[in-house]
């Protein structure tokens, strides 16, 4: 019977080498039970890194699957089969078969450790922001351009899903996933978030991102993202840790532009934040109401911190 086992074992590992080999791209439909690719560098890596051990262990499942099938059928007592005792307490066996997946788990190691590296390498990166969790807001701080506002729950989200509103959640796009304010980032550009929390524990976590981590009152965390070139748009996150009533509802959105689109988003928030000194009363005025409310609560966080 030992024998028919050093028979079938190349044929069950040659099985696998083709199923590994030939891994079909997954359909479109199909990727809908899948995690999502993603938009960055890091949801990239990820996402092969899953898609290779996920076909390793399909390898694996049908390799073990495939000899113990055959062999079920093939000794099976009705055929005449009788049991071979030798293999029992073999030491042989016993080595092969924990040599075998230790070297397996090894060679996964390898791309899995290559990620986590690439994860927590906050070298290289062209800009920073801190995002402050709040019950139950995000606060964005663009730390290099002074630039800081908070982004609340859609308002007319919010009224519809108040208890006996009347109001249907189908008449809004993305409900209970908008924001008053996103968070607008620049494509192609390597993002450092700074996180923490003013109250109990948050998670920033923006699935296309790759990306989710913990908003500790207290503590920093950090995280990096950078969104490829080809691929602006808006994407949506949620609070990613329970953190009271209405955890369900501080969604975050991430406005992603081009370089340029960007540059002119922080020129006018900069306008708009400044007022107005050369100019007449009035535009100052205005100036004044539109923008300083983010950055007052700003100096506010920042004085409460120290405290
Ligand atoms: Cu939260």
């Amino acid at each position: 019977m030992i024998s028919t086992v050093r028979k079938t074992l190349p044929a069950a590992l040659a099985f696998a080498a083709v199923a590994l080999a030939g891994a079909p791209q997954a359909d479109a439909a199909w990727n809908l039970l899948n995690m999502p690719e993603g938009v960055t560098e890091l949801s990239k890596t990820i996402y092969s890194l899953h898609m290779a051990v996920f076909w390793w262990c399909v390898a694996i499942g049908v390799a073990v699957f495939g000899v113990m099938i055959y062999a079920l059928v093939k000794f099976r007592k009705s055929a005449g089969a009788v049991a071979d005792t030798s293999i029992t307490h073999s030491t042989r066996v016993e080595i092969i078969w924990t040599v075998i997946p230790v070297l397996i788990l090894v060679v996964m190691a390898v791309p899995a450790a290559r990620g986590l590296i690439k994860i927590e390498d906050m070298r290289n990166t062209e800009m920073t922001i801190k995002v402050t969790g709040y019950q139950w807001r995000w606060q964005y701080e663009y730390l290099d351009e002074g630039i800081s506002f908070f982004s609340v729950l859609d308002r007319e989200h919010d009224k519809i899903r108040q208890i006996g509103s009347g109001l249907d959640p189908n008449s809004v796009p993305n409900y209970l996933l908008n924001v008053d304010k996103p968070l607008v980032v620049p494509v192609d550009t390597k993002i450092r978030v700074l996180l923490t929390a003013q109250d109990v524990i948050h998670a920033w976590w923006v699935p296309d991102f790759g990306m989710k981590k913990d908003a500790v009152p207290g503590y920093i965390n950090e995280l990096w993202f950078k969104v490829d070139a080809d691929k602006p748009g808006t994407y949506r996150g949620q609070c990613a840790e329970l953190c009271g009533r209405d955890h369900g509802f501080m969604p975050i959105v991430v406005e992603v532009l081009s370089k340029q689109d960007y540059q002119d988003w922080v020129a006018r928030q900069k306008a708009a934040a400044e007022p107005a000194t050369s100019d007449a009363e009035e535009p100052a005025q205005a100036a004044a109401a539109v923008a300083p409310q983010p950055v007052a609560s700003a100096a506010v966080t920042t004085a409460a911190n120290r405290g």
